[in-house]
């Protein structure tokens, strides 16, 4: 099946309601047989702000259909306009009971690893243009992604991921470089952000998942191919594009 752009959504859609379809969108998915692997923050960096125009934290759903196994194969066929962008992912050992205050809520009491990682956008919207309802209501362009070695998150790597140097790699060339530190400051204050935001667009977060914390750097077109996320002392993630 060929994946086609669609025209964005008329203008006004009120946020709450972007959530609401983007649940829907995703109810989809699971009616079908998917289980969700997790969850993911978009626009926490200011290169993401400046690439897409959108200056709001987002959140997004990834299901276990849209996970690469580290080195694996992503089919290009099956995507319209697909980027990449480096990520770092966190894994979440406890359930977040979110129905409490959120002073309440330690989610880095609860989240017991840390990933270098890979995501590969597809924007369903033509020429990749969106406003913020728009990427919403579009779970937030998500596409696949890719997760490298998994670290224990001592204390020693929570300070360090304050500022670790992050390289999009393609074919061996650096293609964008960063810093851990421009995700909302500290990867680990995108997480603390993700909380309130869970609360109020009903985002479960459940024993098991996969948090993303948003691009560092601008995404790259996707094209055939070697792309790899390169992070500072956590390592490698990465994925060959091609068409299948
Ligand atoms: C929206 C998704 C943003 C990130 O890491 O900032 C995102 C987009 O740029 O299409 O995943
Ligand atoms: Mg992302």
């Amino acid at each position: 099946m060929r994946a086609e752009a669609v025209p964005q959504l008329p203008p006004g859609l009120p946020l709450a309601d972007a959530y609401r379809i983007q649940h829907a969108v995703v109810g989809r998915r699971l009616e079908r047989g998917e289980r969700l692997a997790g969850t993911k923050l978009g626009m926490t960096s200011r290169a993401k702000m400046a690439q897409m125009g959108i200056s709001e934290v987002i959140c997004g759903q990834i299901t276990d259909a849209m996970a690469v196994p580290d080195g694996g194969a992503v089919d290009l066929a099956r995507l319209i306009h697909p980027r990449v962008e480096p990520e770092v992912a966190f894994r979440l050992a406890r359930d977040i009971d979110l129905t409490g205050p959120d002073a309440e809520v330690d989610i880095l009491a609860c989240v017991d690893a840390v990933a270098p990682g890979l995501e590969i956008i597809d924007s369903r919207y033509a020429d990749f243009r969106f406003s913020l309802p728009d990427v919403v209501a579009d779970n937030t362009s998500a596409a696949f992604f890719v997760v490298g070695p998994w670290w224990a998150l001592d204390e020693a790597t929570r300070e360090a991921l304050g500022d670790l140097t992050v390289e999009l790699v393609i074919d061996g060339e650096v293609a964008e470089r960063g810093s851990t530190g421009e995700i909302l400051g500290h990867p680990l204050d995108a997480l603390r952000a993700l909380v309130p935001l869970a609360r109020e667009r009903g985002f479960p977060l459940t024993a098991g998942q996969i948090l993303l914390a948003g691009a560092a750097t601008a995404a790259a077109p996707l094209r055939p191919g070697r792309v790899q996320a390169r992070v500072a002392r956590l390592g490698i993630a990465s994925a060959v594009a091609e068409y299948a």
